[in-house]
């Protein structure tokens, strides 16, 4: 019978958003509540796929005091599940040992919570046909430093064999240390596993994969993007896998170069159309966004000081569309190159502006030039050169990358 299961890990339930202190309330609330409404999405998403049953991959809750707060929202998702008759099959992980405090002693019907220790195998069926076994065990501890992959084997009974576990997948750590190999050996189909941030198939046929987390949490590389959960078509094998964005809040990195860029009033417009575009590639969703400045231009110099930035980033925040916040404004610019000067100091790169305002001058001899360099590949090129201004263009361009190159190595 073919099915299809939902698979998340690294909920972080309630976690508070780090290094974004000096949001603003309104934005700091949307982001607190970002993580709880992911799970109601994910809780919606398995209901509207008609999944037969759901697996989480440990890090329900960010630590093991496990916030009132995220106990009972995590508690309300499993009742609508259990209401519609599907199974959710949890481990638990570093952030959420099983030894962590609880306010639930009892879990709605078709809930089941591995215990640690040893590995236990769980039958789902549906209809009274075996769809799948799930072999898992749980963190006991904060630390977990055996090997818990080894002794997850396919079990007997059919369907899908799934393995579910919380690891790093590194050969030594406290995160139940494992190797792919040790994954392939044990004869699943498919290995629910959770703990990093990113969204990675490692593995198909067996399938060897990592959900990602639900929802970002920083501004750190892992967090920035899509984030949620599969969606698995299987029969006696996994047919087809596919993600399902499910984050309230999206947090991101925008580099936007300052080439060109003659002021303040043309940078500003500049942010405004990427801003726009921002918000339609994202679908609505919360956005949380670094501005990078990248590349040279005059622009560095009227942004060096640091109350231009912070002036200019209150300014951006002011006139955001809605549902875009202004994280921060990063400068990794640089100042445009002087050719004047650069043409009078007695080195390479002065021979080389030189080059460049003699072939500027001569536009015949810059078609000779393309001709030649062409050779050979005139047939795929086509055998009229780029008209004068491309050529004049990729010239500046490849004269502009070249002193940049010299400048950085000096
Ligand atoms: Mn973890």
């Amino acid at each position: 019978m073919r099915f299809r299961f939902g698979r998340a890990a690294a909920l972080h339930l309630d976690t508070p958003f780090s290094g974004l202190a000096r949001t603003d309330p309104q934005v700091a609330e949307q982001l607190r509540d970002a993580s709880l409404g992911a799970w109601d999405d994910l809780v919606a998403c398995t209901i509207a796929e008609d999944a037969s049953f759901l697996l989480l991959a440990g890090d329900i809750y960010d630590g093991p005091e496990r916030g009132v707060r995220a106990q009972l929202r995590f508690l309300r998702g499993l009742e609508r599940l259990s209401e519609r008759g599907i199974p959710v099959l949890i481990v638990h992980g570093n952030h959420d040992p099983l030894q962590g405090w609880s306010a639930i002693s009892r879990w709605p019907a078709g809930v089941t919570v591995f215990p640690s220790g040893a590995p236990t195998a769980v039958p789902v069926e549906r209809a009274g046909i075996r769809l799948a076994t799930v072999v898992g065990q749980s963190y006991g501890r904060r630390q977990e430093p055996n090997n818990l992959a080894q002794d997850l084997h396919r079990a007997s009974g059919g369907g899908l064999a799934v393995g579910l576990l919380h690891t790093a997948l590194e050969p030594q750590g406290n995160y139940a240390p494992c190797s792919q190999a040790d994954l392939l050996a044990s004869g699943m189909d498919y290995w629910a596993l959770g703990h990093t941030h990113s969204a990675v198939v490692l593995h198909q046929h067996p399938h060897i994969v990592y959900p990602g987390a639900l929802q970002g949490r920083s501004m750190a590389p892992g967090e920035q993007g899509p984030k949620g959960a599969y969606v698995v078509e299987a029969e006696t094998e996994v047919l087809d896998l596919r993600f399902v964005a499910l984050d309230r809040a999206r947090l991101l990195v925008a580099p936007v170069p300052i080439e060109g860029l003659e002021d303040l009033g043309a940078l500003h417009r500049t942010v405004r159309t990427a801003e726009e575009l921002l918000v339609r590639q994202h679908g609505g969703r919360m956005l949380v966004v670094r501005l990078e400045l990248v590349g040279r231009g005059p622009l560095h110099a009227i942004l060096e000081p640091p109350e231009a930035r912070s002036e200019l980033l209150r300014d951006l925040r002011d006139g955001a569309s809605p549902g875009i916040w202004w994280e921060s404004l990063q400068l990794h610019t640089a100042a445009p190159i002087d050719r004047a000067a650069r043409a009078a100091a007695q080195d390479f790169g002065a021979e080389l502006i030189a080059e460049t305002e003699r072939l500027l001058a001569d536009p015949a001899l810059l078609v000779q030039l393309w001709e030649e360099a062409a050779g050979d590949a005139r047939t795929l090129l086509g055998s009229t050169p780029p008209t004068r201004e491309v050529l004049r263009q990729a010239l500046l361009d490849a004269d502009s990358l070249c002193l940049e190159r010299l400048d950085s190595e000096a």
